[in-house]
């Protein structure tokens, strides 16, 4: 797989066919680590002002200044607009993040992870504990495989699935097809919600439409939640949903005064007001 980043007099530049034209630059002071895998490029940066960044195949996956935007948000809007959510299932998100984040909520009590590249894991352990924490709990069942094969053996067992998968040109891009939509709906349990990392609505239309067309046929209720942070492509990501039975856009049950305490990103407002899109993207949705 191409390595999608240059270094430059101290600066790190992103570039990549999936958002043509434009790149993006840290200031970097430090190479912690940079080795192949199995599967990818992995790279961990001391940057300048942004704290620690993990790169995979050059294309940033997170920097420590920004990343509990993307986390706090594909981790509880899905789990907080379920009832009761118990058991779980977490597909990529190798360096941790999600996983601290399913952790705050008591009421699951199983969480089964499964992660292709191993070292990934490894690698957030040596150099991201603020992320790699998630790994501590107990509820945490570590799967290292393909995600894929993974959730097409489960049927009926989980209340929420979250993919946190890089972008769809690596080891990620079958995380992008109906076949593996079509296995999510049927590893949740009828009143199930599933939440996967959705891309860009500025830069990754088709993207969006694609995962958007997969989750309106497949599931009874969709939609698609805006996240602001400044480290992604365009300053913004976004999370395809798909449910069985729950309302999306609200949360089900409050969020308690201890756990919103220990937030930085989300709130029930920001969960409502995250699928109120920019009039464009409403109609681009709306029109499918
Ligand atoms: N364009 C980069 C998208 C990366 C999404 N996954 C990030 C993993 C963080 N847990």
């Amino acid at each position: 797989m191409e390595n999608h980043h240059q270094i430059k007099d101290g600066w790190f530049f992103e570039t990549c066919p999936m958002w043509p034209g434009m790149g993006f630059s840290l200031q970097i002071e430090q190479v912690l680590y940079s080795k192949r895998s199995k599967f990818q490029q992995i790279d961990v940066y001391q940057t300048r002002n942004h704290g620690k960044m993990l790169a995979l195949d050059g294309i940033i996956q997170l920097t420590e200044f920004d990343e509990f935007a993307y986390q706090e948000m594909l981790a509880h809007v899905p789990l907080f607009a379920h009832p009761c959510p118990k058991t779980v299932l977490v597909i990529g998100g190798g360096d941790g993040g999600i996983l601290r984040e399913v952790c705050r909520h008591d009421c699951v009590t199983d969480i089964d992870f499964c992660e292709i590249d191993e070292d990934v894991i490894k690698v957030s352990k040596q150099f991201l504990p603020s992320l790699a924490c998630g790994f501590d709990d107990p509820r945490i069942k570590v799967h290292i495989g393909d995600g894929c094969a993974f959730v097409l053996e489960k049927k009926s067992r989980y209340d929420v699935i979250i993919v946190d998968s890089s972008d769809p040109i690596g080891p990620g891009d079958v995380l992008f097809k109906k076949p593996f939509y079509k296995g999510l709906k049927a590893a949740l349990k009828p009143d199930g919600i599933v939440a996967t990392q959705g891309e860009s609505i500025f830069l990754h239309q088709e993207w969006v439409i694609r995962l958007a067309k997969i989750t309106k046929e497949l599931f009874i209720k969709q939609g698609y939640s805006c996240i602001m942070i400044p480290t992604y492509p365009g300053g913004n990501i976004g999370i395809c949903l798909g449910s069985l039975g729950p309302e999306l856009t609200k949360p089900a049950r409050p969020v308690s005064d201890g756990v919103q305490d220990r937030l930085k990103y989300y709130s029930p407002g920001i969960h409502e007001a995250s699928f109120i899109l920019p009039h464009f993207a409403k109609k681009m949705l709306r029109d499918i």
